[in-house]
């Protein structure tokens, strides 16, 4: 029976050396940050690793030496024990405490990223709608106002500028979706019926070769994990303002393509019924 005990202590033991390695291999963990809040949630996520992961530790040592101890053996009897109340006071008011430690500590960090009192007074870059499953951005044009005919369309093609905060809308067209920055560390729900303010920088540019990565992070179908789109940071906005003017010169090109090829294809039809 004793040997029940190591099959326990063994696996702990494991579980502490993945955890111990995981940050030296940049694959096991998040990319590195790239924005101002990002480095206070990977504080965030540190200090609470190390609270939970000392805490598993401290349990797995004391597990471990008591089931090795107390394993069953022939002719052993179990002694009956009605508790203790000290004990319980203990184990009850250490971990209460450490979140009520954790709940005041994260205010300040959770009110920057989520409160929209402390949404940048800026005017938004795009509107983002999730649907299954795909990223739809809509992106102001000249008159830098969203939804006039002049708006810029694209899919699974984020831009921003770095250095700046960039404030976009949330929507989505069906189910619950998530919004998740890895290299922002930024991460939020998408909800039909609802338009959520969600804010983030980068002080780090990328490419469209070389983006960073906006993923859904909520089980959302069967086609979720194809729901990836770029992140390309530009380096200034003047940068920002030429990809958009490229681009609307090109969606511009398409439309009349397609208004073209319909023309025709109705005076093609109006043609033969003659
Ligand atoms: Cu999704």
């Amino acid at each position: 029976m004793r040997n029940w005990s190591l099959l326990y202590i063994v696996t702990a033991v494991l579980s502490v050396v993945v955890c111990i390695y995981a940050p030296f291999d940049p694959n096991w963990r998040l990319p590195p940050n790239v924005s101002t809040t990002g480095r206070e949630v990977d504080h965030l996520f540190e200090l609470i690793m190390g609270i939970t992961g000392l805490t598993f530790v401290g349990v797995s040592i004391a597990f471990g030496i008591a089931a090795w101890k107390f394993a069953d053996a022939p002719g052993r009897k179990a002694k009956y024990m009605h508790g203790s109340q000290r004990l319980e006071i203990v184990w009850t008011v250490i971990p209460a405490g450490i979140l009520v430690f954790i709940a005041l500590y994260q205010m300040g960090t959770w009110t920057k990223i989520k409160f929209r009192s402390e949404a940048p007074r800026v005017q938004p870059i795009a509107e983002v709608s999730a649907r299954q499953f795909q990223w739809l951005m809509v992106y102001p044009g000249p008159d830098g106002r969203l939804h006039t005919p002049d708006d810029l369309h694209t899919v699974n093609d984020l831009h921003f500028v770095k250095g700046k905060p960039a404030l976009i809308y949330l929507k989505s067209q069906d189910v619950i979706h998530s919004f998740f920055l890895p290299q922002m560390r930024i991460k939020q729900d998408a909800l039909p019926g609802m338009t959520i303010p969600v804010w983030f920088d980068s002080d780090t540019a990328s490419t469209s070769e070389h983006p960073f990565e906006l993923v859904c992070a909520e089980l959302c179908g069967w086609g979720h994990y194809k729901m990836r789109s770029k992140v390309v940071v530009h380096e200034t906005q003047a940068e920002f303002d030429e990809w958009v003017t490229t681009s609307l010169k090109e969606q511009n090109r398409d439309r009349l393509k397609s208004a073209k090829t319909t023309t025709a294809a109705v005076e093609n039809k109006g043609g033969q019924s003659l």
